[in-house]
């Protein structure tokens, strides 16, 4: 049976924003919080597609090439608690509109593709921990992080020896 890999579009974080958020997470939650989201996996999903297969990986890059959307700056200053699906997000009190315009583009794209797209409205995040399904001290707010994205990826979620692994499978630069 052919693998169809599990995909989404996304925007990765520079690897030294990655360190710093790391460094951050330890000093702002205990053990109990929940599960650490790796360095290298904290990223920031734009469109989930779900078990794509090649032919229709290969039709949404070439509909994603073709995307001419700006580049923006991300600002990281807000955080908060998802109890249901137990995860605890780092995420902008104002989401660029750079950034929604390219995650509505990409979600209609999907959508008319036929990968599954949630009725839930688009809330931009990056996962910091996983299996939070307990109460959770949110930081207050005034930590403050900002990066410019120049760049967006098509990743698979790949899971070797229990990990998760996202991998970059191509990358189509932002207008800048
Ligand atoms: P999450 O971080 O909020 O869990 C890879 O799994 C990425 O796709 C994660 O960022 C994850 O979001 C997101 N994702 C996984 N399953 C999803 C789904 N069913 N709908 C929307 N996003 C999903």
């Amino acid at each position: 049976m052919a693998h169809t890999p599990r995909l989404f579009f996304g925007i990765a974080l520079p690897e030294t924003l990655q360190q710093e958020l790391v460094h951050w997470r330890a000093a702002q939650f205990t053990a109990e919080a929940g599960k650490p989201v790796a360095a290298a996996n904290l990223h920031l999903t734009l469109a989930f597609l779900g078990d794509v297969s090649a032919e229709k990986s290969q039709q949404l890059q070439r509909l994603a090439a073709r995307i001419q959307q700006p580049a923006f700056n991300l600002h990281l200053d807000d955080a908060g608690h998802w109890p249901r699906p137990g995860v605890v997000w780092l995420g902008c009190r104002q989401a660029p509109r750079g950034l929604l315009q390219l995650a509505a583009l990409l979600r209609s794209q999907a959508a008319r593709s036929g990968c599954y797209q949630s009725p839930l409205p688009f809330h931009p995040h990056i996962t910091l921990l996983r299996g939070a399904h307990q109460p959770v001290a949110v930081p207050p707010r005034g930590f403050h992080w900002s990066c410019v994205i120049e760049h967006f990826h098509l990743f698979a979620s790949e899971q070797t020896q229990g990990r998760t692994r996202y991998r970059s499978l191509a990358q189509w630069p932002l207008l800048s």
